[in-house]
């Protein structure tokens, strides 16, 4: 244990992220290392793309970049940058054989020596229209095993989010925070040393919180069903038949952009709610939804476990709703009432 007055620049009893996902690696027997290597690589990918956020102004890379993406959204230049730090990364880790990413339209198959056995989903920089103001931005990433290493197809990632085997987001927000879990463990949460250049432990075994928090984009509210009114209703006004002691409105608090309105929901509580379907199901859903769950939380589409849906392609899109059980239970109890 670190004495109170000891300057974190003095400590030695830090744990890197390496070091972490090595300990993780040699409790699981009969681990090939592989999925080490790739998170390892994914860790590196955004320290390099949380430099490049952190300098965009100065390294003049702020704005748009002229083109757009497959939806149709005009792409940042550090949407682009990000892009090609991600798919630079993952491909030389080696580890990888498909690699879908929100900014391209097609997914990408290594091949040869770099090929491996994991594909990866990923969101470069999610939350984009928000960088030239300085607001939090974030990578997500979700990661599965290729059913057959010789030949990978699609249908190796048009699966249930269950079948993921790890999943995780990166915040570039005040601080740079990586988090992750791997299928069956806890999610735990990492802290860029600026001075160190390293990831190092300070959110272990991450359970959500329980404040009543909700986060919504409030402008799109007539668009919003008829589930999704009476919840919100529910949580501002007061019963008919009386408030009980203590009764308060929840809070409510929207970044738009989700790493950072998930980071808040991890760790406070409460719930996130998007539903028009904007959010792309491989690599926004899913792995947020995969680490809610590995935090006590749930997820849900109103109707559907989140990661119980099969993508109908690469960049389908689906509605959620993810936080606490309790939240996302009465938003599902909604849905069956009056859907
Ligand atoms: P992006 O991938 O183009 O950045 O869009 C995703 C973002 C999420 O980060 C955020 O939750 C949502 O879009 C906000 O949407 P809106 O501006 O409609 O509230
Ligand atoms: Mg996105």
């Amino acid at each position: 244990m670190s004495h109170p007055t000891e300057s974190a620049d003095t400590r030695t009893d830090i744990t890197t992220v390496t070091q972490h996902i090595l300990e993780q690696q040699r409790a699981h027997k009969g681990s090939t290392g592989d999925l080490s290597l790739l998170l390892t690589a994914i860790a590196s990918a955004c320290k390099w793309v949380s430099n490049v956020v952190r300098k965009a102004e100065l390294l003049k890379v702020v704005g748009v970049a002229g083109t757009t993406n497959v939806q149709a959204e005009q792409q940042q230049k550090l949407d682009v940058l990000s892009n090609e730090i991600m798919i630079n990364l993952l491909r030389g880790s080696g580890r990888t054989c498909l690699l879908v990413s929100e900014e391209d339209e097609d997914a990408l198959f290594v091949s040869g020596d770099e090929r491996g056995s994991y594909c990866v989903c990923f969101d470069p920089l999610d939350g984009s229209s928000n960088i030239d103001c300085g607001v939090a931005v974030g990578t997500i990433f979700g990661i599965y095993a290729v059913k057959d290493i010789a030949n990978p197809t699609l249908k190796d990632v048009l699966r249930p989010g269950s079948e993921m085997i790890a999943a995780g987001y990166c915040m570039y927000g005040s601080s740079t925070v990586l988090v992750y879990t791997t299928q069956g463990c806890p999610v735990n949460g990492y802290t860029l040393d600026p001075n160190l250049g390293e990831f190092l432990l300070t959110h272990r075994n991450i359970q959500i919180g329980h404040k009543n928090i909700y986060s919504i984009n409030e402008g799109n509210c007539a668009t919003f069903d008829k589930a999704i009114t009476t919840y919100l209703h529910d949580i501002r006004y007061p019963p008919k038949e009386g408030a009980p002691a203590g009764w308060k409105p929840y809070t409510a608090r929207y970044v738009g952009s989700m790493v950072a309105d998930m980071h808040r929901t991890l760790l406070y509580g409460g719930i996130f709610l998007y539903p028009g379907a904007k959010l792309r199901i491989l690599y926004e859903c899913f792995p947020m939804a995969f680490l809610v769950e590995h935090a006590g939380g749930a997820a849900t589409d109103g109707r559907t476990r989140m990661l119980d849906i099969v993508p109908s392609q690469i960049h389908a899109r689906s509605r959620i709703y993810l936080g606490t059980k309790a939240e996302v239970e009465r938003i599902e109890q909604l849905y069956a009432e009056l859907m």
